[in-house]
């Protein structure tokens, strides 16, 4: 491979001296590159090759079941002043945690391959891009790199030879010593380490093979430290899609939207509208850049170039345009294995097929008892394969975001959409969102947390310095022009615990409203919390929906927010004063009108 930026060839033969790789292979990205991978990893028994008249080019893989989502304890954040990680990370020193990583990282890939993997965050010279170089001992993190960012040749071209890129290595941290025979998924359980060092900036990985944990650009690079750089000059990294909504006259807007892990991401960047004459199309599902062009414009990026998404639940009839996306060239991680080689999952049909092989590699039938396909099951699949992948996805100049929807799963008290009047109050609503934990992340699930902005996980320095950043958003060019904010929330269930909204491409219904809403015409109404659909704001037309759940749907539920308060309050007090002012002040304000409603 050639590359004569010194700095990367430095850091490649450091690392090597340290984990005595048995060899380097510098990755071009080609598919014949790509296709000889794959089939090292089929002889090694890591991958399993679909039946090709099914799923061409695409594998089956199953993890080890001690590494099968992403470990927020096991995350960490070095910072020379642990104030600067803030209490929503795990601080460790940077000097003693590289020193405790150096000792792991010794001679931990021999027997084994250290591939060299330049890649984009971003369309390949975008001014909204950046670069980075992952060194790992994975070939399903290769493989995996190359669906979800553009890597190889044209990377390393971009680079130059002194051009910038971020550190970032990963191990398996499972040596082999000579003659010893390898497992499918080589990882080291109980010695996981996901560091990272704002500072260099630098990633150190170790342990872990699985998702956002090994796939180094994504929440590592394109999240927690693209935050850090993000603060530091004047954009946003933010976990959000984006998607692009035309309306029956063919005007077009675009939207980014902040759901926490397994909340609904993916599926409404690939809506089916079911409001006639209406179109969706894809940006991204997971992680969006913007940046303020020379008009004082919010333009979007996606940084990734791939679709990482949850497997159980996706169908036909739940999302459509995701089941046509992986019709091919496509990874299938901890998916259950039917019997003539195509892969299933949870809900993908009404009814299970009679025998498949579980993720964990055992028979299964229906009385089984057990999930066939892990929750935390993904596909790796190419965006450009997305039939409804938005003309200007690729777009270096990114598109313009007009709106910002924040959200979560909340079976109780947030209404189905609001508005916020204000940026500054949008601001205060991301800070306080709060969700269901999923199994995205390992711990337990269905435990309300406070998420904000969905970057609990994510966000690489103190967050309340992090609110401070989007407060300070509007004042940073002249004639900014920030998006209009809104909250809403799918998942309100009945009392007798049934989904009150239908959701998936119904959901296109709020989207009108939030669509009309930017154009200036929607009709709101003022309330305790911001701005409500005004009765029938909200288009149901056509759907099959009780007048009563509507209502439900849409009314504020003054006791549960005051009931909130109080944990709200103590959500703040964990940032201490790196909490805004005036976030408090929107939080007294918002209290001091929920009493007034309540003694109205
Ligand atoms: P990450 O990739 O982990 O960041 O997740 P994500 O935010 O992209 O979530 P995704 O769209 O994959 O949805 C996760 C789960 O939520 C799936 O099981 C979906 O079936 C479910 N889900 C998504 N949208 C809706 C909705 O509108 N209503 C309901 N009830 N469930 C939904
Ligand atoms: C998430 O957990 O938000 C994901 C999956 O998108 S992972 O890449 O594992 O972080
Ligand atoms: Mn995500």
């Amino acid at each position: 491979m050639k590359t004569n930026n010194q700095r990367l060839l430095k850091w490649v033969a450091e690392v090597a001296e340290l984990c005595q790789p048995d060899q380097i292979y510098w990755c071009d990205g080609s598919a014949e590159e790509n296709e000889r991978l794959c089939a090292q990893a089929e002889a090694a028994g890591t991958f399993i090759r679909l039946d090709p008249a099914k799923r061409p080019n695409s594998f089956a893989v199953f993890s080890d079941p001690a590494d099968v989502a992403r470990v927020e304890d096991r995350t960490f954040v070095c910072t020379t002043d642990p104030r600067e990680a803030g209490p929503n990370n795990n601080w460790r020193d940077p000097v003693e945690m590289k020193d405790t990583l150096r000792k792991l990282y010794a001679g931990c890939m021999r027997g084994r391959t250290l591939y060299v993997i330049p890649f984009s965050m971003g369309p390949i010279g975008s001014p909204i891009a950046h670069i980075g170089v992952e060194l790992t001992d994975s070939i399903y993190v290769v493989v995996n790199m190359r669906i979800m960012t553009r890597i190889g040749a044209e990377v390393l071209a971009a680079l130059g030879d002194d051009g910038d890129f971020v550190e970032c290595l990963h191990s398996v941290g499972a040596p082999l010593a000579p003659g010893q025979k390898d497992v499918p998924w080589p990882c080291n359980a109980n010695n996981k380490y996901i560091s990272h060092f704002p500072e260099d900036p630098s990633i150190w990985s170790f342990g872990s093979g699985y998702g956002g944990n090994a796939l180094l650009g994504k929440k590592c690079f394109a999240l927690r430290i693209a935050s850090t750089m993000a603060r530091r000059q004047g954009w946003m990294a933010e976990h959000m899609l984006i998607l692009g909504l035309t309306n029956p006259a063919g005007k077009k807007i675009y939207v980014a939207a902040a759901f926490p892990s397994a909340c609904g991401k993916t599926n409404l960047a690939m809506l089916q509208p079911t409001l006639p004459g209406w179109k969706a199309e894809c940006v991204g599902d997971d992680i969006c850049w913007m940046k303020f062009d020379a008009n004082g414009q919010l333009r979007a990026i996606n940084p990734e170039a791939g679709f990482f998404g949850v497997a159980p639940g996706t169908s036909m009839k739940s999302n459509p345009n995701a089941m046509r996306t992986l019709y091919a060239n496509s990874i299938f991680t901890n998916c259950a294995l039917t019997p003539d080689g195509d892969v299933w999952w949870e809900d993908m049909t009404d009814t299970p097929p009679p025998k498949l092989t579980s993720w964990k590699r055992e028979e299964w039938t229906p009385q089984s008892g057990s999930k066939a396909a892990n929750p935390n099951a993904r596909y790796t699949t190419p965006a450009r394969q997305c039939p409804v992948i938005d003309p200007a996805w690729e777009d270096p100049a990114g598109v313009p975001i007009s709106a910002i929807l924040f959200g979560g799963r909340r079976p109780s008290t947030v209404p189905l959409c609001f508005e916020a009047p204000t940026w500054q109050y949008g601001t205060f609503l991301g800070s306080i969102q709060a969700s269901e934990t999923t199994a995205a992340q390992a711990g337990s699930v269905g435990v309300l947390r406070y998420d904000p902005m969905a970057m609990l996980p994510f966000c690489g320095y103190n967050m309340g310095d992090y609110f401070a950043h989007w407060l300070s958003m509007p004042g940073r060019v002249p004639n900014a022009k920030m998006p209009r904010v809104f909250y809403v929330n799918w998942f309100r269930k009945s009392d007798d615990g049934r989904w009150l909204w239908p959701g998936f491409g119904e959901n296109s219904r709020v989207l009108k409203w939030i669509f009309e809403r930017v154009e200036g015409r929607g009709q709101a109404m003022e309330s305790p919390l911001g701005l409500l659909p005004a009765p029938g704001a909200i288009d149901t037309t056509g759907l099959d929906i009780a007048a009563d759940d509507m209502a439900e749907l849409l009314e504020v539920d003054v006791a549960g927010w005051l009931k909130d308060i109080p944990a709200i309050r103590a959500h703040y007090a964990k940032f201490g004063d790196a909490i805004p002012a005036a976030l408090q002040q929107e939080l007294n304000d918002l209290e001091a009108r929920l009493k007034a409603a309540q003694t109205a």
